[in-house]
């Protein structure tokens, strides 16, 4: 029976014997291995009480493991929802109510922590850790290697990936089998993928990135992944040979830059560096270049949408723009203020529409409309122009957004916590330049009258609500907020006065 997303992407490397994952300590797992793997948890899966439509939460270690649930959830039809291995508790509640997923895995040294917030649920809690431990690899054990695919057609739910909002609390944004297939196929063949690739793989395996457009590619060139469990710059350096492609954030190419063992020679049997989620400096650009005689090749995408618009494989990768629409998507440029199309050449809110495009966000019909349009354009909420050659430049965000090292961070979240802590009359959140992350997140606090807000406890109440990577790496104290005439707080006045706060790192 058919299952699109199943079959191109997973069936059609069944009985190969060569490699898929290439692990850090020698060890490998060809295609075969891994679709075994995935079997057996897509029938732990249906022991588990899981049916097709059903939401499955996982905060996992990323490992091979960790991957083949994603494998197992699409075999059975079941809605993959990955989650930000450092959330905390008070973060995934909210993920596991609000998507009403019926089983959460986690890794094993968090089941105490995550009890509760499944107890409250009323969702099933097993365990999957990255050495393939848990109760969930125990109750895959002793099952056949082989499971019948659930059919599932190309507009059926195949994932959801939450991402936070300028107001209130984070969207489920839900992806179709149809949204990651087609981007997937569109990018493997725009960048020229084979079964002869080896993508040295060190992002998270819980964002679009890492997951959709690093696995989802290798996957449907047959190709393999030199599978690391994070970007250490050692572990990169040593696996760089073996690897002919390597996707990654701007920091995992400014880290690079930052080595003087990261060479010409070191990078000569790479074929193609792609770099994305953050803008990525045209000098960094210019440096890689010079250091390594090759061009990264930028694209843009985000959560929402998949991959909206890549450089060229072939011709020239423009430093500072993010390239031309992908096949398939259509972008326009129009005025923030009523939507209208804007004539080339000036700046405007970016939208995109095409087969990546996301169906909506979970049981939120409103923000759904509010950006989402009859017409099927998708506001990003991005600000940006194309040039009389077509390269698309994002300059700027209409959106409220600090994109710390990739990850994106929503200043209200932390704010709405900031506010409420004892002595705090109120609170900006900023992005501010960081050499290492592009951004990082300063806070300015004002007091209450007469008081002073004691920073260490505040600290201490932000890191057991807030994942660390949205923690500010500074909060300053200030007597009022800069406002405009109409109330507004002017975070760009803050910016500016705050954007050498982190000139030495
Ligand atoms: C880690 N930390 C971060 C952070 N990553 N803080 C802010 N921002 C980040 N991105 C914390 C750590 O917990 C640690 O805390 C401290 O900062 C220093 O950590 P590190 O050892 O230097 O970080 P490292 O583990 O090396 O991670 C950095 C990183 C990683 C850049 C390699 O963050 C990463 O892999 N980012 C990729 C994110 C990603 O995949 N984005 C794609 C989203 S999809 P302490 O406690 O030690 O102080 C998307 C769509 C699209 O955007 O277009 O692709
Ligand atoms: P996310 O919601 O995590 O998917 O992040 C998507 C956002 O990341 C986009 O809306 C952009 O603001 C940003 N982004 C992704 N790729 C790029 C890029 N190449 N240059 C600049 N910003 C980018």
């Amino acid at each position: 029976m058919a299952n699109p997303l199943y079959d191109r992407l997973f069936g059609a490397n069944a009985g190969k014997s060569t490699p898929f994952l290439l692990l850090a300590d020698g060890r490998s797992l060809s295609h075969s291995d891994f679709l075994a793997i995935a079997s057996r948890f897509a029938h732990a899966l249906v022991a588990a009480g899981l049916e097709p439509g059903d939401r499955l939460a996982v905060q996992i270690e990323k490992s091979p493991e960790a991957l083949a649930l994603y494998a197992a959830a699409v075999q059975a039809g079941v809605v993959f929802l990955p989650l930000n291995t450092g959330y905390t508790a008070d973060e995934v509640s909210y993920f596991v109510e609000n998507s009403g997923a019926k089983l959460l895995v986690c890794d094993p040294a968090r089941a105490e922590a995550l009890a509760p917030v499944a107890d409250a649920a009323g969702t099933g809690l097993l365990t999957l850790g990255s050495e393939g431990d848990g109760s969930f690899a125990e109750s895959a054990a002793g099952v056949p290697n082989a499971f019948d695919t659930v059919a599932r057609g190309e507009d059926d739910l195949a994932a959801f990936l939450y991402t936070s909002g300028t107001t209130g609390r984070s969207k489920g944004a839900m992806l179709t089998q149809a949204n990651l297939l087609s981007n997937c196929l569109t990018l493997a063949e725009e960048w020229r993928f084979t079964a002869e690739d080896v993508l040295l793989h060190a992002l998270p395996i819980f964002h679009t990135h890492g997951l959709f457009v690093a696995t989802n590619v290798t996957l449907a060139a047959g190709g393999a992944m030199i599978f690391l469990p994070r970007f250490d710059l050692d572990v990169i350096l040593e696996q760089m040979p073996r690897a002919t492609t390597m996707m990654g954030v701007p920091t995992f190419y400014t880290r690079l830059l930052g080595d003087p063992r990261f060479t010409a020679d070191a990078a000569a049997h790479m074929r193609l560096f792609i770099s994305g989620s953050a803008p990525l400096l045209a000098e960094t650009h210019r440096q890689f270049e010079g250091r390594t005689g090759q061009r990264i090749l930028e694209r843009y995408g985000m959560t929402e949408t998949n991959m909206n618009t890549s450089n060229p494989y072939d011709g020239e990768r423009r430093a500072g723009t993010v390239g031309f629409p992908l096949p398939g998507v259509e972008l326009r440029i129009t005025d923030p203020g009523n939507g209208a199309e804007l004539p080339q050449g000036e700046i405007g809110q970016i939208e995109v529409r095409g087969p990546n495009v996301f169906k909506g966000y979970w049981e939120m019909p409103e923000k759904t409309a509010a950006e989402l349009r009859e017409n099927g354009f998708f506001i990003t909420g991005d600000l940006g122009m194309v040039d009389s050659d077509g390269y698309v430049s994002i300059v700027g965000r209409g959106k409220d957004l600090i994109i710390s090292g990739g990850y994106n961070i929503y200043p209200k979240e932390i704010e709405a916590l900031l506010d409420d802590q004892p002595g705090v009359l109120e609170s900006a959140v900023i992005g501010v330049p960081h050499a290492d992350f592009g951004e990082t997140v300063l806070a300015v606090l004002v007091p209450e009258p007469g008081a002073s807000p004691d920073i260490a406890a505040i600290e201490a109440e932000v890191s057991t609500k807030l994942a660390r990577f949205k923690h500010p790496r500074r909060m300053v104290v200030a007597e009022s907020l800069p406002r405009n005439t109409m109330g507004k707080v002017q975070k760009n006045v803050l910016r500016d006065a705050y954007k050498d706060a982190f000139a030495e790192s």
